[in-house]
């Protein structure tokens, strides 16, 4: 599938320097923050710095380079922020049905207490 990609969507601006954000973490292509509305005493966004609108299109075109550092970066911030012992949740919502308000893939980590079952 094609994606089209806004440039004016809020992470675009935060990583054009535009908007400020609270960095957990940075690469040469991934870029990790607080979440401004936290869901959790852990609510990390970890964002790669390319243009893709969500897993799918980030899977189909990134490069191998940025698959490895946004992986990776996913896992780092896990180990910074210390929730691999305890447990932990990661989410990317996709399009209308996922419900997804911002349309640059994100990956959200959520920690710090116990999240419920989502899934019955
Ligand atoms: P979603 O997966 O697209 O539904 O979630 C977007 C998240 O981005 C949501 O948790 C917001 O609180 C968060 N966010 C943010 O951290 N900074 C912003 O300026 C905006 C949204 I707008």
């Amino acid at each position: 599938m094609a994606y089209s990609y806004d440039d004016e969507n809020i992470f675009a601006k935060i990583l054009r320097g535009e908007i400020p954000n609270d960095t957990v973490f940075e690469t040469e292509h991934s870029l990790a923050f607080n979440d401004i509305r936290p869901q959790a005493p852990i609510h990390v966004l970890v964002i790669p710095r390319g243009k893709y609108v969500n897993y799918d299109d980030f899977a189909a075109n990134a490069s191998d380079e940025e698959i490895l550092d946004y992986t990776r970066a996913i896992a780092k911030v896990c180990e910074m922020k210390g929730v691999e012992a305890e447990g932990f949740r990661m989410i990317s919502n996709a399009g209308h049905n996922g419900v997804q308000e911002v349309p640059h893939l994100h990956v959200h980590i959520l920690g710090g207490r116990n999240l419920g079952r989502m899934l019955t």
